[in-house]
């Protein structure tokens, strides 16, 4: 029998927790998750100067097993001394994402070069002379590129962007492009800026959330407490997923002693569209608002633009186009056609699965439309919520952690800096991919992250990667992007986590509310160093005192008063250091329909259907993410809330085992368009048929690169695969 629990949160991740407090130290742990810096996690925004486990309404506890998940993984041990000596690269090859993250926190720099067997120990002097020789022998800079995961400092951002621009480059890219950039593309079209419209507090003011393609309950477990919040007050949750995931439909919060007991019900109503089908049903219920003269005639004429021929498309599509695109049923339409009108205030937030398609900007532009056609966005306690990945994601963008500066920016750059920064377009992630398969790159320097991992195509990524001369990665832990995705030479530095660093450091949170960490002391004993003196070193070697004093910038509070003169939304780092004053960037929580468009209107913009080629035996795969897991690092095998006790599953509708003649516990071939897995155990699921779900990164083989033309992110959740017995 497998393990299943009944509702998401509750006991077991307290039980979790008790865990994790009794390996690490149960004081340690506690010291750690109440110190004064931004929660490691996700982007909801948790810590700084308020204290660990407050959120930016003040309040405390708020708890999440991810947090400590993360938190508890910082404070295992360091990886032994001697570990690579007796450890070659073709073990390293073979271990799995959660046997790299066991293995501990890296405290020395080491070194791979070409054929050779092992990694070896390297001294800093060594790697920052062999870095910065790389860099200054590249053929030119843009065979150099710049990637940073999300969870690096705004001030380390900012000295990644500096660097690489003055070094003649704008190979700069974050992690987004396979997260949401689509809807920082689609909300800039639409609103003209790219970030949600609506601060934490919105959320305790309205009375309805539209939730589609995302998974809170594990993902973002701290926006579970708000919807609980809403649910007692009597207000309503519409979600929107493929897959009927349990946290979303009862949730128990720890740190609520009734929703702790009896578990409280989210999903009010709960629609099964197919993956990629959101077009067609958020057109759906525009057409049945429509039909019933429920669109918000008045509030469309005042304030928006484009919207005729948004409403003249839904009014052209058939119900039966809508029904057979969707996979949702003309009286869903209707039943959150009706919940969406008799609300007043509507949150409409997603994630992952809007963006991960070839349409993912179409997918935000569709949701958009609908929040505008209702009236939602632009008045207090309604809006729209991208549910950011990375803890500071949003930040490094803010800061310039992308191959597309703003103008205002790279003209307030070239002034900062009495230089001129380079003009041609920089590569976005999937392009640096590409680029280094055609031998293009010379030199790849990555700050964490897991460049090979978040992949489609793994060994086409792979092969790319490995055509790199010099790889370099700053990184707290390992995990087996550092060993596939090596370069000819590949050079791994230890570094200090963001409560470790000795400078302390802001971030910014999906509500656009940007917070101080203090920093502290090292977890354990080592030759670990900030990402930020990593890059001043680098730089100092590479460029001399030229156009600044780089050494002078290992100080934070020199980087920040830079950011404020550059970026005037974010004049407020000026003085942080002193004042602690946290705070919210001005212009993008909008109150009022004005929007920071040329004309102030929102722009609507038409979204067509969209068309999959595949052949009629083809299901749509979803990668997604287990509850033990964040992103690429894996702290559980098995996912209590889906029933799937290990990695390699695929989740399967009644409906598809029937007609494909297999069983629950069978182990099937998967095989994608990149290539296949075999010895897949089927699980019957709760998820729409025709579609089909397995984890990520494991199942990035199995897809091929089909990337969204506007924002260049793969479609990692409507991927076609068939299933062999
Ligand atoms: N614990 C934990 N927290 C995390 C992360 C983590 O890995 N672990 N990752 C962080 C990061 S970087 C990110 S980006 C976020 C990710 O947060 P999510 O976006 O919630 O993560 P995914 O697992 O990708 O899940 C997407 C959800 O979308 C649904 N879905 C898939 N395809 C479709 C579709 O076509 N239509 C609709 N309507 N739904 C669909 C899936 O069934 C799933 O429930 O979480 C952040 N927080
Ligand atoms: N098939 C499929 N692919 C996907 C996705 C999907 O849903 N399906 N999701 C996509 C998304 S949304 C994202 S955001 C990307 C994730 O892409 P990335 O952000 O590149 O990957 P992560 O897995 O978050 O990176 C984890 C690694 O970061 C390092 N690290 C952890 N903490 C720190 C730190 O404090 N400092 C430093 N320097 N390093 C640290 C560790 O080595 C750890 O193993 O993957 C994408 N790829
Ligand atoms: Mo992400």
């Amino acid at each position: 029998m497998r393990l299943k629990v009944d509702s998401g949160g509750g006991l077991q991740a307290v039980i979790y927790t008790l865990k994790k407090a009794l390996e690490v130290g149960p004081l340690k742990l506690w010291q750690r998750m109440r110190s004064k810096n931004a929660c490691k996690t996700c982007a909801l925004g948790m810590g700084g100067m308020k204290g660990g486990m407050v959120n930016e309404a003040g309040h405390f506890p708020e708890v999440c097993k991810k947090s400590l998940q993360a938190q508890a993984a910082d404070m295992q041990g360091a990886i032994a001394g001697d570990f690579f000596d007796k450890t070659g690269l073709s073990s390293l090859l073979q271990l799995t994402p959660k046997q790299a993250e066991d293995l501990g926190r890296l405290s020395y720099p080491i070194m791979h070069k070409a054929d050779a067997t092992h990694f070896q120990p390297i001294t800093w002097e060594f790697a920052f002379e062999y870095i910065a020789r790389q860099l200054k022998e590249a053929p030119t800079p843009d065979h150099v590129g710049f990637y940073a995961s999300g969870r690096s400092s705004n001030e380390t951002g900012f000295l990644l962007s500096s660097f690489a621009r003055i070094y003649g480059t704008n190979n700069v890219m974050n992690c987004s492009y396979y997260c949401h950039q689509a809807s920082g593309v689609a909300l800039k079209m639409t609103i003209g800026t790219g970030t949600a419209t609506i601060a934490l507090d919105d959320i305790d003011h309205c009375d309805m959330v539209f939730l589609i393609g995302a998974n809170p309950a594990s993902n973002h477990p701290r926006l579970m407490s708000k919807l609980t919040d809403l649910k007692e007050r009597g207000g309503k949750v519409l979600v929107v997923n493929p897959v009927r995931e349990l946290g979303l439909e009862k949730f128990r919060v720890p740190s609520k002693p009734k929703s702790m007991l009896l578990g409280t019900r989210i999903a009010d109503l709960y629609l099964k569209p197919l993956a990629g089908g959101d077009i067609a049903l958020l057109t759906g219920i525009l057409k049945t608002l429509l039909e019933e003269g429920k669109v918000q005639m008045d509030y469309l004429r005042a304030h928006t633009e484009g919207f005729e021929a948004v409403l003249e498309q839904a009014k052209q599509l058939s119900f039966e186009e809508l029904t057979s695109s969707s996979g949702i049923s003309r009286s869903d339409f209707k039943a959150a056609a009706d919940m969406l009108a008799a609300h007043k205030r509507v949150i409409f937030a997603w994630a992952m699965g809007l963006t991960h398609h070839s349409f993912g900007t179409d997918n935000v532009l569709a949701l958009a439309n609908l929040a505008l056609a209702t009236g939602n966005v632009g008045k207090p306690g309604a809006g729209l919520l991208p549910i950011r990945g990375h803890s500071n994601v949003q930040g490094i963008g803010s800061v310039g952690v992308a191959p597309d500066l703003q103008e205002p920016v790279r003209q307030a750059l070239e002034k900062l800096y009495g230089t001129s920064l380079p003009e041609k377009p920089g590569l976005d992630t999937y392009a640096l991919i590409e680029a280094a398969g055609r031998g293009d790159i010379k030199c790849l320097l990555a700050i964490g992250g897991n460049l090979w991992g978040s992949n489609p195509d793994s060994n086409y990524a792979a092969a790319c990667m490995q055509e790199i001369e010099t790889v370099v990665y700053l990184s707290t832990k390992l995990n087996p992007g550092h060993f596939h995705g090596r370069g000819k030479t590949t050079i791994i530095l230890p570094v200090l986590a963001r409560d470790e660093e000795p400078e302390p450091t802001t971030q910014e949170s999906m509500f656009n509310f940007v917070r101080l960490s203090e920093g502290g002391s090292p977890n354990i004993q080592g030759q670990l160093r900030s990402e930020a003196q990593i890059l001043c070193y680098l730089a100092n070697l590479v460029l001399g005192k030229e156009p600044v004093d780089w050494l002078k910038l290992t100080r934070a509070n020199e980087v920040r008063a830079l950011i404020a003169e550059a970026i005037p939304a974010l004049a407020g780092l000026k003085d942080i250091g002193e004042t602690k004053k946290e705070f919210t960037i001005l212009g993008r929580i909008f109150h009022t329909p004005e929007f920071k468009t040329a004309s102030g209107k929102a722009k609507m913009h038409v979204t067509p259907l969209p068309h999959f080629s595949f052949d009629d035996d083809a299901l749509r795969l979803i990668t997604l993410r287990s509850e033990g897991q964040f992103n690429s690092v894996v702290y559980e095998e098995y996912d209590l809330y889906r029933g799937m006790p290990h990695r390699f599953c695929i989740l399967v509708a009644k409906e598809d085992l029937q007609r494909l003649g297999i069983k629950d516990g069978d182990k099937v071939k998967v095989r994608g368009e990149a290539g296949s897995l075999d010895n897949i155990e089927v699980i019957e699921g709760d998820i729409k048929a025709g579609v089909v779900a397995m984890f990520y990164p494991e199942s990035n083989v199995l897809i091929k690169a089909n990337v969204d033309k506007r924002s260049r992110t793969p479609a990692f959740k409507s991927a076609p695969v068939w299933i062999e017995k």
